[in-house]
């Protein structure tokens, strides 16, 4: 394991699926159009929370062009929307788990909460009539922060769930910890906001579902990451229907960032219309309803406490985080600040004792569930916040401190759940302080001084936990789903392969990547792969793309499935050749006899698995076919160190970001300029995080108040700097290509060190918190409230 074949892998191959994107040639869910289809709009809830007294459709139901208007009321015999993840609480009872309904019943509890699909010819005739409905609300108080909805005398939001609690849930040893505190000869404090965010990806979601009377099953076109999730909860979980009647395609998809792994209501409710209206219906949400109704992410309010002996040797992590869970518990959200997140407080630090307590809870908001990273970054914040201020407390430098307390064995159990297999965080941190020149920061340093402007370092050695994930330790910890993958290698008659993987791909190129696999192993032109992914009708039965999983488990997927197609080619050559089959060597394309110079093809042993003339039928089928399910026995552990640069200007409090440098370990490599790319948008986004981005509701009314990019501010090109990019590489040692995922590594290193550098920048002037995003007013306040 860890070698990876010379050739195609490991080569900068240009993205297959570029060309139909960039002539706008790609089949996104809105480009899909049906003979009869219809329109729906969702009328949604202004008020955070409402009882619905009364829905009067009658004016709207006589408007022009309606075709049926549908309310919860309406939706008798189907269940709820589930989540996926048990919590076991710290009492022992399992989470409070309150309905989800498709579309609100009786009560509304966030802006945008849908109370009704209106369905017409035309959509403005859908907009119009969603306009003359009358709903006959009480508004009731509002509450949309996580640790006050905790407090008594909170707005009650749900009966199932009293004190709006959803669950406490804790892990590692509060003792140990507790005694390594008591012996400390320091410990550093830290109160820390994870600020909450809106996903924005290109393609806002999008749904067209059908109904076939004929046939008696529904097809869902609908923009997602993962289409038999989608297909099994719809169908099992809240219509009741066989598998077999829904077929879910999710075709082009223009990014996700996990706000496309749920099932949403929006699509639950159009399949079961379709078969009321027996018509198709299209609904396609436009940004400001993306806004309001996408699943957010982050939004975690922390204390953390690090204990330390006299030489900054870490000796204990405390940490208490309350999560904001939105109105209702979206498909993964109770898993996101509690799996996803505590098990990574070890970082990439021998720290021996951890604890870890958080509380989630219901708020008037948009439901709160993975984005990028999912509680990855919010670990990495915590615990590289938490070292910074260390090295500071500790006046130790900040590559020094983490050097004294980096892992170096492997593989290393850390007290928090997990067993790392293999990483070299020397080298990471070795590449990174060499590739960002930090032996020149000084004299920058003194430059920015001569032009009146702060500049500081930051740096953020982080690990995260990908490849989801082994089925058993997921069941084990509350996973109500398996996290295996499925690839079938079909090789066509004259040797062209067409493989069917139970991944999406949204923007990560797996139709490139997966291809050089294939092409790879096989010897063969990657132009004679074709990679099919996202329609249940087409594919095997796998768990779509999240948590940068598709290449490490995906990927072995196919590679094991590619191994079938080798081992029966063996069979077929050893007939042809009249040879012993364990005599058959595979090798650049060609089964050959060993130590001979007689060998066949590969699209000859193709050819004749199709063409069964004077073959062995007796003791070998035709055909050359083959499915492999692959569920991993460990996570992937990609980890890198991250160097931040920042100049603020101390006048306007703008912080601009000079240099960012990201050494990553993602093991071997398939592609390394999807690679890159896929850290360049991660850490974008990440810098996005920590400056620009921050969705805010009102406290008092609970509207959303940065609904549009008016007020949402994404990053743009010139925020950022470019990005200087390296690797180090330990291969993993579980999976054959020796592959770490790398699809979130930049979101979840870059915030924690662009707030480092930004805390670095400004402790000249005295400041010492400052929460993300550091906005310019945020920063030029805080620099004034330092003032003595
Ligand atoms: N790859 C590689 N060598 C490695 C690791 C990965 O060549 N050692 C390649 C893979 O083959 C794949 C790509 O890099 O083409 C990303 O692979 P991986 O890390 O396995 O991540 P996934 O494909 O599972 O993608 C999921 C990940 C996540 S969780 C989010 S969120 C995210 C991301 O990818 N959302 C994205 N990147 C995104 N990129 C785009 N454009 N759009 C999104 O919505």
């Amino acid at each position: 394991m860890g070698a990876i074949e010379p050739g195609v892998i490991g080569q900068s191959v240009r993205r297959k699926e570029d060309l139909r994107f960039i002539t706008g040639a790609g089949q996104f869910t809105d480009d899909v159009n049906m003979v009869r289809q219809t329109q729906g709009v969702f009328l949604r809830s202004p008020h955070a929370h409402a009882t619905i007294r009364n829905i009067d459709l009658a004016k709207a139901k006589a408007a022009p062009g309606v075709v049926a208007i549908f309310t919860g009321a309406d939706l008798t015999g189907v269940n709820g929307l589930p989540c996926g993840w048990l919590i076991t609480g710290t009492d022992g009872k399992p989470m409070n788990e309150p309905p989800h309904p498709v579309l609100a019943q009786g009560k509304v509890r966030y802006v945008g909460d849908q109370v009704a699909l209106v369905i017409a010819e035309t959509l403005h005739q859908a907009k119009d009539a969603a306009e003359l409905i009358d709903v006959d609300y009480e508004v009731l108080p509002a509450v949309v922060n996580c640790v006050d909805a905790l407090k008594p005398g909170a707005p009650q939001i749900h009966e199932q769930a009293p004190g709006n609690k959803c669950y406490t849930w804790a892990l590692g040893d509060k003792a140990a910890v507790d005694a390594a505190f008591a012996k400390a000869a320091h410990i550093s404090k830290l109160d820390i906001v994870n600020n909450r965010l809106v996903p924005n990806a290109i393609e806002p979601r999008c749904a067209l579902a059908s109904y076939d009377r004929a046939a008696d099953s529904y097809t869902l076109y609908v923009s997602n990451q993962n289409p038999h999730l989608e297909r099994l909860l719809i169908a099992a979980f809240v219509l009741g229907l066989p598998e077999t009647k829904v077929r879910v395609i999710a075709p082009d998809v223009g990014g996700g960032f996990g706000s496309k792994i749920y099932l949403y209501g929006e699509e639950t409710a159009m399949v079961w219309a379709s078969k009321k209206v027996n018509r198709p219906i299209k609904w396609a949400a436009d940004r400001s309803e993306a806004f309001v109704s996408d699943a957010h992410g982050r939004d975690h309010v922390t204390h953390a406490e690090l204990a330390m002996d006299k030489d900054g040797k870490f000796l204990a992590l405390r940490v208490v985080t309350n999560a904001n869970m939105g109105a209702y518990l979206s498909t993964f959200a109770s898993c996101i600040p509690t799996i996803l997140y505590a098990t990574l407080l070890a970082g990439q630090y021998t720290t021996p004792a951890i604890y870890v307590e958080v509380t989630a809870s219901f708020t008037n908001t948009a439901p709160v569930d993975a984005y990028r990273g999912a509680g990855r970054p919010e670990a990495t914040f915590v615990v590289e916040r938490m070292v910074h201020q260390a090295a500071v407390d500790m006046k130790l430098p900040q590559d020094e401190i983490r050097r004294r307390n980096f892992i170096r064995t492997f593989p290393y159990a850390t007290p928090v759940a997990l067993t790392y297999d293999i990483g070299n965080y020397d080298a990471t941190l070795d590449g990174a302080n060499e590739l960002a020149d930090v032996q020149g920061y000084a004299a920058r340093k003194a430059d920015s001084a001569k032009r009146g402007k702060l500049r500081g370092i930051g740096y953020a050695s982080y690990i995260e936990a990908c490849g989801l994930a082994p089925s058993n330790v997921a069941g084990a910890l509350g996973a109500r789903a398996g996290l295996f993958e499925a690839g079938e290698v079909r090789v066509n008659p004259t040797g062209s392969v067409t493989v069917f993987t139970g991944s999406h791909s949204h923007g990560q190129g797996h139709e490139t990547t997966f291809a050089q696999i294939v092409a790879g192993r096989l010897g063969i032109d990657i132009a004679n792969v074709e990679v099919v992914h996202g329609d249940t009708g087409r594919i095997p039965f796998g768990m779509g793309t999240y948590g940068s999983r598709s290449l490490s488990v995906g990927g072995t997927a196919i590679v094991k499935a590619l191994d079938k197609v080798i081992a029966k080619g063996k069979k077929i050559a050893a007939h042809l050749l009249e040879a012993a089959e364990g005599d058959i060597e595979f090798k650049d394309g060609k089964f050959t006899v060993a130590g001979t110079d007689r060998s066949k093809a590969f699209a000859e042993i193709s050819l004749a698995a199709y063409v069964p003339h004077n073959y062995p039928l007796d003791k070998l089928e035709p055909g050359l076919d083959e499915t492999a399910f692959y569920d991993p026995t460990n996570f992937t552990y990609p980890a890198g160190t991250h160097i931040a640069e920042v100049e603020i200007d101390p006048d306007t409090g703008v912080v601009e970001v000079k240099a960012f440098t990201a050494v990553d370990d993602f093991g071997n490599i398939i592609n390394p300029m999807i690679v890159e790319g896929q850290v360049h948008g991660g850490v974008a986004q990440g810098i996005g995080q920590a400056l620009l981005e921050h969705c805010v509701y009102d406290p008092e009314s609970g509207q959303l108040l940065t609904g549009s990019y008016m007020d949402y501010a994404m990053p743009r090109a010139d925020d950022l700097p470019s990005f200087k990019v390296g690797t180090r590489v330990t291969p993993c040692t579980h999976n054959p290509l020796g592959a770490k995922g790398c699809g979130e590594a930049g979101a979840i290193g870059a915030p924690a060190a662009i707030m480092n550098a930004v805390h670095d920048a400004l402790s000249a002037v005295g400041v010492t918190r400052i929460d993300m995003p550091a906005s310019p007013h945020r920063v030029w306040q805080a620099i004034q409230s330092a003032r003595p």
